[in-house]
């Protein structure tokens, strides 16, 4: 009988639907990702959950706004971040909606439990409420804005369920004392140890003032407080009422952002407290990730979309760059500018270049067939020591959640065999016997580290070590593999080399960010036509899954002729043309329009030259508000069909003599 695995149950927060998924929440789903599959090379049986957070009156705002009811709206933006998460490789292993079935019962379980037990009465609150973040802000006055997101709160009263919140603040501090490890990082646990040390007030778990909610059993109106809901469904995603059958529960690990730690750490065990449920290991609260120094948000249009960053480099390098960059737990800012640097550096001329040029030198040498090494030099035995030395340091730091560390430590190898290389220069060797001996050596010893290093990657670099290791002739599956049997010296001799595979093409910097920017825009502003400034994205991952869906609440199909009107479109006739400094793929025009002359950008450089346009009459949308393109303002929109796979630019325009200024109907 095979030995039963350890399990391991992790999970990510169940995500608001009233917006689409940014990089911030894509970080967390991508740590919880690489520590599944750490976890599984490591032995254990894992399960991820992550889902979506569907009720609360920001959703019934939304659904109103789309004008279609919430289950629908839910419904459509629920299947927008699954398949979003499809698309990035992110399929968690359950996906839980609180609007699922199962998860209602089980919060009406839970709640049933809890005041069974004496934990919950009836009264009265009166309070100031956030209704953007779903919670009463203590001790606010009237006019007060919410400390968190800084907008107006509301004054509420309502009748609800009380949770007993206060008679947990000793078993808490008990519990907090008892498992060291249940808060991470080690900042956030004095936080929270001093904020339950300064007393808990009870808390309202039941709202009558919101419709879009899970209904309290026999006391309607009233129903859930989300966050009672929402915490809940890290219990009802492996098996809610019926978890012992599962095996799951209690989670291992939950990983949030700061933002909601207290909910994690102090609601929620004690939630499970009171209905005397297990309760989970450990809750890792990780930093923002902030673009202007401040956290992002879509309403201060300064998100970071992670769809046109894996269309242009791969979702490896997005991967590799959130944990490479931050150190978890802490702050950092979005750079595209260092997201690109560190793809060409680390990925590029580090991995993807020592996996190339290791093959390339194996085929021509010896028939791509792994070489037998022959007699071990003191710098080949020193490689090896250091790589041996790597596996434990890795496998140390990845325990930790110190993925920049463990990054580091596996690019550390990869510089050493590139000094090794480059010292050896196996490719000066000849074809004597003894040379031929030494090239074997040293190549065997490449290819060896390669393998290594490909296997301490893989938890973060999925896609692309899966290439290294098919390179590598290797027929296994390198997820399957138990880290704990890596040693130095497995490769074996005689295994031929499979197929090269392009891994991390080198890219131009600017053009690189310049296409990651363009397409973000179109992405944020899907109802708005795209300039003909947009340029095509290359076809690396499928695109248009959520967006679309998300484009879908936000505008239905057809449109009536009002809204048709709303867009203002005049034939235009180029005064001036001129390409832009550091952007090749735009051109700067002047455009008159009869009532005025415009500057517009459009995305045309590549397939119009400046001077062929001048005089050219062209259709121009003119009520479209200002944006800056690659930092030079454009005041309107050239209007082109989008032709062929490349989406090559065709402008419109009219075969007889139109005025200057002439409205399009
Ligand atoms: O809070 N940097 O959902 P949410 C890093 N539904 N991480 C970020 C981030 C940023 N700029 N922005 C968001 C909710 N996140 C509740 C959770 S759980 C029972 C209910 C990540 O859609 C981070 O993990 O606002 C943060 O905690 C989470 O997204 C918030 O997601």
């Amino acid at each position: 009988m095979p030995e039963k695995k350890e399990k391991f149950y992790l999970t990510t927060p169940i995500y608001y639907t009233n917006g689409l998924p940014h990089i911030g929440h894509t970080y967390t789903t991508v740590v919880a990702d690489v520590f599944r599959r750490y976890k599984r090379m490591r032995g254990y049986d894992v399960v991820m959950t992550t889902g979506t957070d569907e009720h609360g009156v920001n959703v019934e705002r939304a659904a109103q706004k789309a004008g279609v009811p919430e289950s629908e709206y839910v419904a459509r933006m629920a299947d927008a971040w699954r398949s979003l998460w499809d698309e990035l490789g992110l399929t968690a292993d359950e996906f839980v909606r609180t609007t699922d079935l199962q998860h209602v019962r089980t919060v009406q379980w839970l709640f049933k439990l809890c005041r069974e037990n004496g934990f919950v009465y009836k009264g009265h609150y009166t309070g100031q409420y956030c209704i953007y973040d779903n919670a009463f802000v203590n001790d606010a006055k009237p006019g007060d804005n919410c400390p968190d997101c800084g907008r107006p709160t509301e004054t509420l009263t309502e009748e609800n369920y009380f949770f007993k919140l206060s008679a947990f603040q000793k078993p808490l501090l008990d519990f907090y004392k008892k498992n060291p490890d249940f808060i991470q990082p080690e900042s956030r646990r004095n936080e929270i140890m001093s904020f339950v040390e300064g007393g808990l007030k009870d808390l309202s778990i039941t709202r009558t003032t919101i419709r879009w909610g899970i209904p309290v059993p026999g006391e309607e109106p009233h129903v859930f407080y989300v966050w009672f809901d929402a915490l809940t469904a890290y219990l009802s995603a492996v098996g809610g009422p019926d978890y012992e059958k599962r095996g799951m529960w209690p989670a291992d690990l939950h990983l949030v952002g700061k933002d909601i730690i207290r909910f994690h750490t102090v609601y929620w065990p004690a939630f499970l407290m009171a209905a005397m449920l297990p309760l989970p290991k450990q809750v890792w609260a990780h930093g923002w990730f902030l673009m202007d120094a401040t956290k992002m948000s879509k309403s201060k249009g300064n998100v970071v979309l992670p769809r046109p960053i894996v269309n242009m480099l791969g979702m490896d390098a997005l991967r590799y760059f959130l944990l490479r960059e931050v150190v978890f737990g802490q702050d950092g800012n979005f750079s595209y500018d260092a997201l690109v640097t560190r793809y060409n550096s680390d990925l590029a001329n580090g991995l993807g270049n020592l996996a190339s040029r290791t093959a390339a030198m194996i085929e021509k040498n010896f028939a791509g067939k792994i070489p037998k090494p022959a007699e071990h030099k003191q710098q080949d035995a020193a490689l090896a020591k250091e790589a041996q030395a790597a596996i434990g340091e890795v496998l140390e730091r990845y325990e930790k959640m110190e993925f920049a560390r463990a990054l580091e430590a596996i690019w550390a190898v990869i510089a050493s065999v590139d000094k090794y290389l480059t010292t050896e220069q196996p490719w000066a060797l000849g074809d004597s016997e003894a040379e031929k001996q030494r090239k074997a050596t040293v190549l065997w010893t490449s290819a060896e580290v390669l393998r290594i290093v490909t296997m301490l990657a893989h938890p973060v670099l999925p896609q692309s070590t899966d290439k290294v290791w098919a390179l590598l002739g290797q027929t296994t599956s390198l997820g399957a593999f138990a880290l704990d049997g890596l040693r130095w010296g497995q490769l074996a001799p005689g295994t031929s080399l499979g197929k090269s595979q392009s891994l991390f093409p080198r890219v131009d910097k600017v053009e690189a960010v310049e296409r990651i920017e363009s397409m973000a825009n179109e992405e944020l502003n899907p109802t708005q036509p795209a300039p003909a400034a947009a340029t095509p994205a290359p076809a690396t991952t499928p695109t248009a899954g959520a967006a679309a869906a998300a484009a879908s609440v936000a505008a239905p199909e057809r449109i009536g002729i009002e809204d048709f009107s709303k867009v203002e479109m005049r034939v235009g006739q180029i005064k001036t043309a001129e390409r832009i400094v550091g952007a090749d793929k735009l051109l700067k025009l002047t455009v008159d329009i009869g009532s005025e002359v415009r500057q517009i950008c459009a995305g045309i450089a590549q397939f119009y030259e400046p001077e062929s346009l001048i005089g050219r009459k062209v259709v121009v949308v003119t009520n479209l508000a200002p944006r800056k393109l690659r930092g030079v303002e454009s005041n309107g929109m050239i209007v082109a069909a989008s032709v062929g796979p490349d989406g090559r630019p065709v402008l419109a325009g009219f075969h007889e003599d139109v005025e200057v200024g002439a409205r399009l109907k």
